[in-house]
């Protein structure tokens, strides 16, 4: 059973190792909102995807903060919550904001975990001890260094490369690393970059054997990307696009995208997470998780989710050395065999480090009911 006794958000500012360029803007830092909550003595973790600005997704930092604080945390006090399965329906009257509403699902599950004396791979219905792991490239500054980024990556072990695209980074870049990499399992994202109108340019892209082409058109156009699959031999993928399950649903029943990319906080929660994964299932849809450049505690969220059995396909989940020098959880993760290893400790199964937390934050609020 859980009560909330406290909450403190954190903002935190990671410096990533490289500059990490899409279609929609560059990151040398990643700003990350995280969120404690305390009960029965215990602390639960969660972390927040919403980025600096809406670019990716309408929500930031900052809306999150806002709906946490203001809107969230108030709907769960003086409430005793037997299973965060509970959460979805006890922030329903919230319109939107998934990502703030994750966060916060995310640090009951943590808490759950604990209590239970479980992984949260368990406990969500996780099978495997270890994901296969992918490796998303930004776009750069010309096509020598791409090939020579996705050679290290390669070299590293990687399963599967995504490379960022977008109108004049894209084709060219494609046929070089292809020609350099002829059977790696290899797929493009285009952050929503491309229009339909733009359908005879993209079916260039069927040439690269690639495993899809994740969200080409933009965020709330379900029936564009239908149509627009109907002109490509490549599976469309969505991932902006699935903002709820029912969202997921919609895309499935519109044949707008043969595979759908997870992403636990895009998607309002882990509970949200594991009802797309029924859905998915139910229809033989292969899902694999996404990732949005997370601390320690979205990837240890992130790897549980895929540990779950309908995630087939290499995720977006790389070693946190791909990101970070340092991160404010611990212990980091590590590349083997190309696999990352599912924490098997009780809860999240990784532990904030206070002192680098405390160095990365640069601002924190207290919640007391
Ligand atoms: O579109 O998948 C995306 C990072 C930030 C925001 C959106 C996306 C991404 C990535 C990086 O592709 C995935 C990762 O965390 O490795
Ligand atoms: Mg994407």
């Amino acid at each position: 059973m859980i009560r909330v006794e406290r909450a403190t958000l954190y903002l935190v500012e990671l410096p990533l190792v490289a500059p990490f360029v899409t279609s929609f803007g560059e990151e040398r830092v990643r700003r990350a909102l995280l969120v404690a909550l305390t009960s029965g003595g215990r602390t639960g973790w969660g972390e927040c995807v919403a980025g600096s600005g809406p670019w990716f997704s309408a929500e930031t930092t900052e809306t999150a903060r806002h709906m946490i604080l203001d809107f969230v945390l108030p709907l769960l006090h003086g409430r005793e919550i037997e299973q965060p399965r509970e959460f979805p329906s006890i922030v329903a009257p919230i319109r939107g904001h998934p990502m703030a509403k994750a966060a916060v699902e995310a640090a009951l599950w943590d808490l759950h975990a604990q209590a239970e004396g479980k992984p949260l791979a368990a406990l969500l219905g996780g099978t495997r001890d270890r994901v296969p792991a992918g490796v998303s490239v930004g776009i750069q500054p010309d096509v020598e260094t791409l090939v020579s980024r996705v050679a290290g990556y390669v070299a590293e072990g990687y399963k599967r490369v995504k490379l960022k695209v977008k109108p004049g980074w894209d084709l060219g870049p494609l046929a070089a690393v292809r020609e350099r990499f002829p059977d790696l399992p290899l797929s493009v994202d285009a952050n929503a970059a491309y229009a339909l109108a733009d359908r005879a340019h993209l079916r260039e892209f069927d040439r690269f054997r690639l495993l899809m082409v994740e969200q080409p058109l933009t965020y709330d156009d379900l029936v564009g990307h239908a149509r627009l699959a109907q002109a490509l031999e490549t599976p469309l993928c969505l991932d902006e696009s699935i903002s709820s399950p029912h969202r997921a649903w919609e895309a499935l029943e519109l044949s707008a995208c043969r595979i759908l990319n997870v992403k636990q906080g895009r998607l309002g929660g882990l509970s949200a997470a594991l009802e797309v994964h029924a859905l998915a299932r139910e229809r033989e849809v292969p899902l694999w998780c996404g990732g949005m450049l997370e601390t320690g505690i979205g990837r240890a969220l992130n790897v549980a989710v895929a540990s779950l059995p309908g995630f087939t396909l290499p995720h977006d989940i790389s070693a946190t050395d791909r990101y970070y020098r340092e991160d404010i959880a611990t212990p980091l993760f590590r590349l083997e065999e190309g696999h990352i290893r599912v924490p098997q400790r009780p809860g999240l199964g990784v532990e904030v480090d206070t002192a680098r937390l405390q160095r990365f934050t640069v601002r924190a609020w207290a919640w007391h009911p």
